[in-house]
């Protein structure tokens, strides 16, 4: 049972079939199948917080507890989610076709997990599970540091006040382990318990000493920050790069898949315009119609519209 079209379905696949230089170019919306929220849009908040304002070098030196405790249970909600049909369509694809490369806007580590072959997946905007010291003096940097929770103080708080009357629990399977500590003005409550869902603002979340969130292994005194890109900062060099290389090759780009972003954050989505410039058709995948980037559609794209989990494994067929 699918929205496609079936000329449009054909049409597509086609194409695809003689393409030989192919991008893929997703985000948020790529995970919403997995359960995972998006940043903007319905599921943009986290607490009483505009997800997108966390995600900045300003948010996280004026309360660094604060973003921690964002990022801290973003990484433990996608260590829980598990790939969707999509991510493992795109795993596929790179596996099978040599001149396709997905540019994941994703910090989530899903397509890693579905098989994704590394050499054709370039994280644009870091991974969760990528750790850096702050400290101007140390490099140190970390990846696939999956440590759950990253630090004891910022363990998810369990129990406290009935999830059932908030309706908010999430499932807590795998749960970490929870320090009691960690629950502010809760002492008396017994261990144990469902972890608070503490995205929601009215869950209580415990305010954090300096002291107890991440510092660096190596210099002993810097604090660690996500290795993600915040707005402001430059995308990695490498990675930069590496897309710029492939669009730059003197042959021609074939197809675009633009997968579950709303194409508002740049560089990421400068690639779409890109790779139009190089011949490239435009297939666009989204829930809502609006999102289809800075220029629209033009004649010869394609409009997918529905959940990615779904369409994306059928039209990669
Ligand atoms: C579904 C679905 C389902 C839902 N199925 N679909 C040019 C013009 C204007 C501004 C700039 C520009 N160049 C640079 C800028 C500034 C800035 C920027 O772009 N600002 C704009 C917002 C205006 N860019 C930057 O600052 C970048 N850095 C930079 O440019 O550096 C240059 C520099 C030079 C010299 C010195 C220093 C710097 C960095 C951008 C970093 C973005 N970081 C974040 C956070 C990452 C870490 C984290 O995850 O917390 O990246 S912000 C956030 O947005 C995150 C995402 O990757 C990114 C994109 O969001 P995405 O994935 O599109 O999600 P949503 O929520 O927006 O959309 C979801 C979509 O899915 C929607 O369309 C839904 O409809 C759809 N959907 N469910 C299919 N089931």
């Amino acid at each position: 049972s699918s929205s496609i079209k079936p000329a449009d379905l054909e049409s597509f696949q086609n194409h695809l079939r003689y393409s030989d230089r192919v991008l893929a170019l997703c985000g948020a919306g790529l995970s919403a199948a997995s359960g995972l929220p998006t940043f903007r849009g319905a599921g943009g908040l986290w607490r009483s917080y505009d997800a997108v304002s966390l995600a900045t070098p300003e948010a996280f030196a004026r309360d660094p507890g604060l973003v921690w405790q964002f990022y801290s249970y973003r990484r433990h909600m996608a260590l829980q989610a598990q790939p969707n049909p999509a991510h493992y369509a795109l795993a596929a694809l790179a596996r099978r076709k040599k001149g396709f490369l997905t540019l994941s806007q994703n910090v989530d580590g899903l397509s890693q997990r579905a098989g994704h072959p590394a050499s054709r997946l370039h994280l644009l905007h870091g991974s969760l599970f990528d750790i850096k010291c702050t400290a101007f003096y140390c490099n140190y940097t970390e990846s696939n540091n999956f440590t759950d929770p990253i630090a004891p103080a910022l363990a998810i708080p369990k129990g406290g006040p009935s999830p059932a009357s908030l309706g908010t629990a999430t499932s807590g399977a795998g749960a970490t382990e929870s320090l009691q500590h960690a629950m502010h003005g809760a002492g008396s409550k017994p261990q144990g318990g469902k972890e608070l869902d503490i995205s929601d603002d009215r869950v209580e979340m415990p305010e954090i000493d300096a002291k107890d969130l991440p510092h660096c292994p190596r210099c002993g005194d810097g604090l660690l920050r996500p290795g993600v890109v915040w707005f402001g900062e430059r995308l990695p060099e490498k990675i930069i790069n590496e897309v710029d290389n492939f669009i730059e090759e003197p042959k021609k780009i074939d197809l675009i898949l633009v997968i579950g972003t709303s194409a508002q954050v740049y560089p990421a989505a400068g690639y779409i315009d890109k790779a139009r410039a190089k011949g490239a058709r435009v297939a666009v995948v989204n829930m809502d119609r609006a999102d289809t980037g800075r220029g629209g559609l033009e004649k010869g794209d394609w409009f997918f519209e529905g959940d990615a989990g779904v369409l994306v494994p059928e039209l990669l067929k």
